[in-house]
């Protein structure tokens, strides 16, 4: 069985494609520790069975909101084979920002680029292949209120999962930033830490630049 986590900002139809993959078979509970409701389905495709998380809209990823930190840890804790990454298409620019964050995490993310109905209403020509080709990972363009791209979207889904290469696009800061986070990932990667090694170096390191309280507890227990 292959784990599917799905997230997005708020409102870009997240429940919808939620129930679109899984139908009726879904059941619904809460995060642990919290009282946010947390939505699982299963489905099978092409054979394959998965269960699909509904994870809570965010903008971001920060350990200062609980929503957000409950997506957070769900990806980095957990480790879904596949994150759907679900992007409003007629408001790219604000989606992307999570998007960015998702491959900072090295998550291996299938975009679902929905509502390319309003995108089109607004005048946008949203072009898939050039986004797949920027970000490097899989985009799927959908009209998840008509259905339109769920077949898709599952395709991806179970390819992503069994695909063993995946591109990494490398996402810089600038010199200065670079210089800093290589020298974090200097001391962290010294601390030899099994504990530590379950992140990506680079995202720790990341964190610790913008001083995220979270990152800062961890590290300090290893290094
Ligand atoms: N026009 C259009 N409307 C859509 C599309 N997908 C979803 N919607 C509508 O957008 C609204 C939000 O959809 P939801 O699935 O509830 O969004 P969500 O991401 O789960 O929202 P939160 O859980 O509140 O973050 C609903 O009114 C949907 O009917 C689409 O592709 N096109
Ligand atoms: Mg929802």
């Amino acid at each position: 069985m292959i784990r599917v986590a799905l997230i997005g900002n708020p409102n870009v139809g997240k429940t919808v494609i939620f129930n679109h993959l899984t139908g009726a078979r879904q059941y619904v509970g809460n995060w642990p520790g919290v009282t946010v409701e947390k939505k699982v389905g299963r489905c099978t495709h092409r054979g394959v069975e998965m269960e699909v998380v509904d994870l809570p809209g965010v903008y971001s990823l920060t350990a200062r909101s609980p929503d957000e930190l409950i997506a957070r840890d769900y990806i980095v804790e957990e480790k879904p084979d596949v994150v759907v990454d679900i992007v409003d298409a007629s408001n790219l620019e604000r989606n992307l920002y999570l998007t960015l964050l998702l491959l900072e995490l090295e998550a291996n993310v299938v975009v679902a680029l929905n509502m390319m109905d309003v995108a089109a209403s607004e005048g946008y020509e949203v072009d898939a292949g050039m986004l797949s080709k920027l970000l490097g990972v899989p985009v799927v363009p959908c009209v998840a209120t008509r259905g339109e791209g769920i077949e898709a979207l599952k395709d991806a889904i179970v390819d992503a999962a069994t695909r063993k290469e995946r591109r990494r696009v490398a996402f810089g800061f600038g010199d200065e930033i670079e210089d800093a986070i290589k020298r974090v990932e200097a001391v962290l990667s010294r601390s030899g830490s099994e504990e530590l090694s379950r992140y990506p170096l680079r995202w720790l390191a990341i964190k610790l630049l913008e001083g995220d309280e979270r990152v800062e507890a961890l590290v300090s227990k290893f290094v």
